[in-house]
């Protein structure tokens, strides 16, 4: 993967939606995001067959701007459907186990810790996520806000890898993590819940410190 393709990277499912879920995904590849993640989780969260359609339809718009489709814990669905990857927690199955099952594929982890940071790294995944740099209402078992002292400690660590953080981040605050050392930016509801998408997404690529 390129380190580019963390810059914006949306991470979406239907409980986070107001709108019809497939046009937020459509405006928001639209005004220039460069990832997708699906994670169909929490209240209502799609299951079996329906989540299955949902998340083709999902996979053929990201084909259609050439973004990454990336799958969240799913990790048999991702194999299914072929998607470009899958993100993975820390209490999913084992690393090693994943990355043979990708080859070829991105393969992103959570992170909270350096050690956890250490085991991304053996395990050979493509990209950590840290956070929650803020404080977050998309996920219910988030740790408490992390702030940046971490992200910034793993950056020195890792001059090259790739980094995106995560966790009530805004176009209001994006800067901050970009200048600590990531590479770009996950968001749910500031993406998923806002008024104008465009101007939203264009905000955050207009930031200084952005991969282009
Ligand atoms: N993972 P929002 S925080 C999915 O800390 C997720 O690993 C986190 O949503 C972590 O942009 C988080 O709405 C939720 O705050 C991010």
């Amino acid at each position: 993967m390129n380190r580019k393709d963390l810059a914006v990277y949306l991470i979406m499912g239907t409980p986070n939606c107001v709108e019809d879920p497939l046009v937020v995904l459509k405006d928001a590849l639209e005004a220039g995001v460069t990832m997708f993640q699906l994670r169909e989780k929490g209240d209502g969260a799609l299951k079996g067959d329906e989540l299955e359609g949902f998340a083709r339809q999902c996979q053929e718009i990201c084909k259609s701007y050439k973004v990454p489709f990336i799958i969240n814990d799913d990790v048999e669905l991702a194999i299914k459907l072929h998607a470009d990857g899958v993100h993975v927690g820390q209490d999913d199955i084992a690393l090693t186990e994943i990355r043979e099952k990708f080859t070829g594929r991105i393969v992103g982890v959570s992170v909270h810790t350096q050690q956890e940071l250490e085991g991304a790294i053996k395990g050979d995944a493509d990209y950590v996520g840290i956070g929650p740099i803020y404080e977050t209402r998309s996920k219910s078992d988030a740790k408490a806000p992390a702030g940046l002292t971490f992200l910034r400690q793993a950056r020195g660590l890792l001059p090259d890898f790739p980094i995106v953080a995560i966790g009530g981040i805004t176009p209001e605050n994006a800067h901050e993590p970009l200048q600590a050392g990531a590479d770009g930016v996950a968001i749910i509801s500031a993406i998923c819940q806002c008024q104008d998408r465009h101007a939203t997404v264009s905000l955050i690529l207009s930031k200084d410190g952005i991969r282009r």
